[in-house]
């Protein structure tokens, strides 16, 4: 048990304290100041809250009343500081809370404003924490700005996730579909949305600071670094808020405890507790129909798929069969099939069914194109721009499509009928709900005392309310934090391509184009990206959706190094292993790289460099099992030039063992140089502590190398043989490498039967193939 949250009453005003850090804040503007306890980390001094306004000055803390209480949540027990500002003359009250909890590093602090006065007031932003160069606040960091990095987060699952450094631009991100306003401009300056780390390379420091609740507001963490300024604002878009209301910006966690991965983690856990996050049991596999078909995919198609699906079932033993895009009637006119399905989609998912798969189906419901005939009978449906006509969400399919009004009673009984038909009549288990930031654009609403984000909300869970609580939700271009505990998956990127990078012309024209391809572009580079930088949301917010693996070998651009980095990083990332392409055209070696990922693993690997570059280069995960302890890691080169990889490993002798050109590489220590990485190419390895015994060194199943596929190990000095327990998971065909510990194998039995033993370097080689759990014996002299 951590210690019990203190408080106690300093020269300026009250401070918290629990086990992690202490919080003090000033009694004359209301400021708080964190400082970490192990090392004094102290990044944040004096910031500030206030609230901006449509119209007139913005409201800040003058002398506030404080009041220390015991508080209990859903995210555990602490202690609660309020600081209370009641300003007569200009008709409101301030209010902001901080909380510490017994059991987590991270202080938590809202900010409220009350209007006292006859009349609403249009509320523009509350800016829940402000430290900045202006006024007596100051963001304290060693190193000097240019030298920060900014890990900034975009606001929806296709929006650029990544780290830049402090003189960097950010990404151009157009809205209404990447981001929910215009970008801040000039170098040193981003908008991340929902949450956003800086990193302190001088002293190793960082500090994040991010949304843990997200029912209203549509919070960004803004930080320019030149001005030495960081703003976490809750945005209210000139929301009226009535006389005697009282409006609460979102609950801000504010970190400076250990490394960005450990933050973004623990962060993510806060969030997922406080929104109730749904996490399946089982983290799903399956086919789409997309990234080969694209809106062309008929009933044939579907079907076609299927029957290859059904005769390979020992190499793809995938669960859910989704059709997408190109099934209906229009973008709106969802329970219209078109004339490519003959049969009806009810018909086609019975088929799903029959041979044993969860039928899946895509629909982007809160776009209406104008088209539709859903449209049509409903232009109340749609949300409208500051002229009263309905507001565009969407350009794509040659028409436009407006975004859907959430705060729409009329339009919420449609999405809940819409569903429940597609569900329970269709038999459709699994839903891909794609597009939904456009129930989240700016624009007028039926109520008006929604917001984008309670719109937004409102409308998920109408869908969830016709799709059942049992039913799979995969969100697709959805909005992050809003969306937690309505998703049981939940796209992280952008769309994967079969090529690697998609050039503007001018990017074309450089000597070496940069890495970084703009952010309206589609890649399998900007694709892997985000499943790296994102990978800390698995299993705490939803299942991750890196997207689709895409291994065919013809209609493709991907060189066979960036198919394999493309299913390195799916695979690491423990997310969904989606595969999209026609089964019945690829190759058995290439079907095999499906196999290498089934079944997905438990858990994420983490970016070990995410604030050092924005594609991270080494993608590790320990899986810790007694008889087994191991570390997986992705070594990728993103570079367009051949490179040497260098891995520092941890202290002690590790055996490293090579995936994708198999082999057992020794035993390592300090650091292992991989020679001549071609571009775009990966290492993936297993690294094993060296001891004395015959030991497992890597197997070629899957890419766990041993994580799933080996279940026990065992050594038994009398008789002087290593016996491993084998599962079927991954391939069939596969290989076992063996350390013997200066001892020399000489015998291998599997499942009760002699198989192949041959000698490669310092290890012993088994040849199997598996189809059935089975023990393996390797016999030493
Ligand atoms: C179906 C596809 C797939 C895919 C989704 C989504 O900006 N755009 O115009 C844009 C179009 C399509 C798109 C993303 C962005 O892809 O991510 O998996 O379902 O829709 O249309």
């Amino acid at each position: 048990m951590a210690e019990a949250t203190t408080s106690g009453l300093g020269r300026g005003g009250p401070w918290l304290q629990n086990a992690w850090i202490r919080v003090e804040t000033r009694q004359d503007d209301a400021s708080i100041s964190p400082v970490a306890l192990d090392g004094a980390f102290r990044p944040v001094e004096r910031g500030l809250a206030s609230v901006t306004f449509v119209d007139g000055a913005p409201a800040r803390f003058e002398r506030a009343d404080y009041d220390v209480q015991p508080h209990h949540d859903a995210l555990g027990a602490g202690r609660r500081l309020t600081l209370v500002s009641s300003q007569p003359r200009r008709g409101l009250t301030l209010c902001r809370e901080v909380v510490l909890y017994d059991g987590h590093p991270q202080c938590v602090t809202r900010l409220g404003i009350t209007n006292n006065r006859r009349a609403p007031l249009a509320v523009a932003a509350l800016h829940a924490c402000t430290a900045s160069g202006q006024g007596r606040g100051r963001l304290r960091l060693t190193a000097p700005p240019h030298e920060w990095r900014v890990y900034r987060h975009g606001w929806q699952s296709w929006s650029p996730t990544m780290s830049f450094g402090g003189s960097e631009r950010d990404v151009r991100s157009r809205p209404p579909e990447l981001a929910p306003e215009p970008p801040d401009t000039g170098p040193g300056r981003f908008a991340s949305d929902d949450v956003g780390v800086l990193f302190d390379p001088a002293s190793g420091r960082s500090l994040l600071v991010g949304a843990v609740s997200a029912r209203s507001l549509l919070t960004q963490v803004a930080v320019d670094a030149p001005a030495h300024s960081i703003d976490a604002r809750c945005l209210a878009d000139g929301l009226p808020l009535a006389p005697g209301e009282t409006l609460w910006s979102e609950r801000i966690a504010i970190d400076l405890t250990g490394g960005p991965n450990d933050q973004l983690e623990r962060y993510g856990a806060l969030l997922g507790r406080e929104m109730g996050a749904r996490v399946p049991a089982k983290t799903p596999s399956g086919w789409c129909s997309w990234y080969y078909y694209f809106t062309t995919a008929s009933e044939d198609d579907i079907i076609g798929n299927l029957r290859v699906l059904e005769r390979h079932r020992r190499e793809l033993p995938i669960d859910t069969v989704q059709i997408d895009d190109g099934y209906q009637a229009d973008i709106g006119d969802w329970l219209t099939a078109n004339e490519k399905f003959p049969h009806g989609m009810r018909w086609l998912a019975s088929e799903i069914k029959r041979a044993g798969y969860t039928p899946g189906l895509w629909l982007a419901p809160f776009l209406i194109a104008e088209t539709s005939k859903t449209f049509a009978a409903h232009p109340e449906f749609a949300v409208r721009g500051p002229d009263g006509e309905p507001a565009t969400a969407s350009r794509n399919w040659q028409r436009q499509s407006f975004g859907l009004d959430g705060s729409h009673p009329g339009a919420r009984a449609w999405l809940t009928e819409v569903f429940r038909e597609v569900c329970e009549g269709w038999g459709y288990d699994y839903v891909k709900i794609d597009f939904l930031y456009g129930a989240a654009i700016a624009g007028r609403r039926h109520e008006a005392a929604a917001t984008r984000i309670s719109a937004y909300r409102d409308a998920l869970a109408a869908v969830r309310a016709g799709v059942g609580p049992a039913r799979f939700i995969l969100g697709c271009g959805a909005l992050m934090a809003p969306s937690v505990g309505f998703f049981d998956g939940n796209r992280i990127g952008p769309d994967v391509a079969p090529f690697w990078r998609n050039l503007t012309r001018s990017e074309r024209a450089e000597p070496r184009p940069r890495a970084r391809a703009p952010d309206d572009d589609l890649s399998a580079e900007v694709a892997i990206r985000n499943t790296l930088t994102r990978s800390w949301m698995h299993r705490r917010l939803w299942a991750n959706d890196p997207d689709c693996l895409l291994v065919r070998a013809d209609r493709t651009k991907l060189t066979p190094d960036e198919t394999r980095t493309l299913a390195t990083a799916i695979g690491l990332s423990g997310g969904m292993m989606l595969s999209s392409d026609d089964l019945a055209a690829i190759p058995d070696d290439r079907l095999e790289l499906i196999s290498l990922l089934l079944p997905v693993l438990p858990e994420s690997a983490r970016p070990m460099d995410l604030m050092e570059r924005d594609m991270p280069e080494r993608f590790e995960l320990a899986v810790e099992r007694d008889f087994d302890p191991l570390r997986l890691v992705g070594a990728f080169n993103f570079a367009d030039d051949t490179r040497d990889l260098v891995l520092p490993l941890a202290a002690g002798r590790w055996h490293v063992f090579e995936l994708w050109e198999p082999r057992y590489r020794g035993v390592a220590e300090g650091d292992v140089t991989l020679p001549l990485v071609a571009p775009h190419a990966c290492r993936a390895l297993a690294l094993r502590p060296a001891g004395r015994l015959p030991r497992v060194v890597g197997t070629t199943a899957h890419i766990g190398m041993g994580a799933l596929d080996i279940g026990s190990q065992d050594w038994d000095a009398a008789s002087r043989t290593l016996r491993l327990g084998v599962t079927a998971a991954g391939r069939a065909r596969r290989r076992v490498y063996v350390a013997g510990g200066g001892l020399r194998a000489t015998h291998a039995r599997f499942a009760s039967a002699d198989v192949p033993l041959t000698v490669e370097g310092d290890a012993a080689v088994a040849e199997l193939v598996v189809d059935i759990d089975a023990s393996l014996e390797i016999t030493f002299s």
